[in-house]
């Protein structure tokens, strides 16, 4: 089972590599915005979870540079996530209110849904 599950993430990975999406183009200053505005979020996932490489994808197409932590290999990450969102579940997108508020997002399509609204 666990080789069948590396065989799959590898050829996750490659198909992700060979098909990588182009990210949009935004001026130099509302990009430099939205840079700063990203630095509020984080991305708890595994590297090669399919859902995960979903909203990696849709981060890349929309040219979202947010910060990600790997909730498989590093431990610290992992205990973030479970203290932060309640659940070892990826992807989750933690979220920094200008408010001072932290939401944690899990589902790959709201987490989708949200970035698209907020950036696009
Ligand atoms: N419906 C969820 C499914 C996410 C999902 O199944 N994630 C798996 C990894 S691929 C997970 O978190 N499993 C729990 C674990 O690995 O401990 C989504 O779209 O985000």
């Amino acid at each position: 089972m666990a080789i069948i599950r590396a065989i799959l993430g590898s050829l996750i990975l490659f198909f992700n590599w060979v098909f990588t999406p182009r990210g949009v183009k935004r001026t130099e200053e509302l990009q430099t915005q939205i840079d700063q505005d990203v630095q509020k979020l984080t991305l708890y996932q595994y590297k090669a979870c399919p859902f995960c490489v979903k909203v990696r994808r849709a981060m890349k197409r929309q040219s979202l540079p947010i910060n990600t932590r790997d909730a498989k290999r590093s431990e610290q990450s992992r205990e973030e996530l479970i203290a932060g969102g309640g659940k070892l579940a990826v992807p989750c997108l933690k979220i920094e209110e200008n408010d001072g508020e932290t939401k944690w997002m899990y589902d790959s399509s709201d987490i989708i849904s949200y970035l698209e609204n907020r950036f696009a």
